[in-house]
């Protein structure tokens, strides 16, 4: 779990209760219940269950981190391949979910020009490209509706649409599982770690 959190005292309660009486406002991105993703948030801290072809330069490694100990750091080779580097893995999505939804946290240290990060899903007859854009910043969370590849063998990449050399990205917390849309409550374990 990761994020902003902001403690509130709640009005009304005294000094004493206070303490036991805040409201937290977290962003945090939890795993879904059922996860199609072998070592999606690199916590093997090598590329296990993934593919990376030539031409890119993966390093799983602390830095890359968002959460846990390890991500994934893609970096540009520079060379003139004849087609976009990428870091892969064939997922196969139950039928019974009624909408995939893969999701990853990303964060841009080195970019620009008309490069991009590009995540691309393919399925047995179509493909969805979700493009980044490579502005340096914080990390983010994005993700994608796949609910007409229930019951798909897929195949989820990462890589870079051209080879600027410098470009650099982090990449954690890949996911694919089934969304459930509404209101849940939900009762987590909360450990605050001090900078
Ligand atoms: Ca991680």
């Amino acid at each position: 779990m990761g994020g902003r959190f902001a403690p509130t005292p709640v009005p009304g309660y005294g000094q004493g209760e206070r303490a036991l009486c805040y409201v937290l406002r977290v962003d945090f991105v939890l795993p879904p219940e059922e996860e199609g993703v072998e070592n999606g948030h690199w916590e093997s801290g090598d590329l296990s269950g993934w593919y990376s072809t030539p031409g890119i330069t993966v390093t799983v490694g602390m830095e890359a981190a968002h959460t846990g100990r390890y991500g994934l750091e893609l970096q540009a080779s520079g060379g003139t391949l004849a087609f976009w580097p990428y870091v892969t893995q064939t997922i196969a999505i139950p039928a019974t979910w009624a909408q995939p939804t893969p999701s990853f946290l990303y964060r841009v240290l080195e970019g620009g020009g008309d490069d991009a990060l590009e995540v691309v899903i393919a399925g047995a007859e179509e493909a969805v490209t979700h493009t980044v854009a490579l502005t340096p910043g914080g990390w983010t969370h994005t993700w994608r509706d796949l609910s007409g590849f229930a019951g798909q063998t897929v195949t989820l990449s990462f890589g870079l649409h051209r080879q600027t050399p410098g470009q650099r990205v982090y990449v954690d917390k890949v996911s694919l599982g089934e969304s459930h849309i509404g209101v849940h409550l939900i009762y987590l374990p909360l450990v605050l770690r001090n900078p």
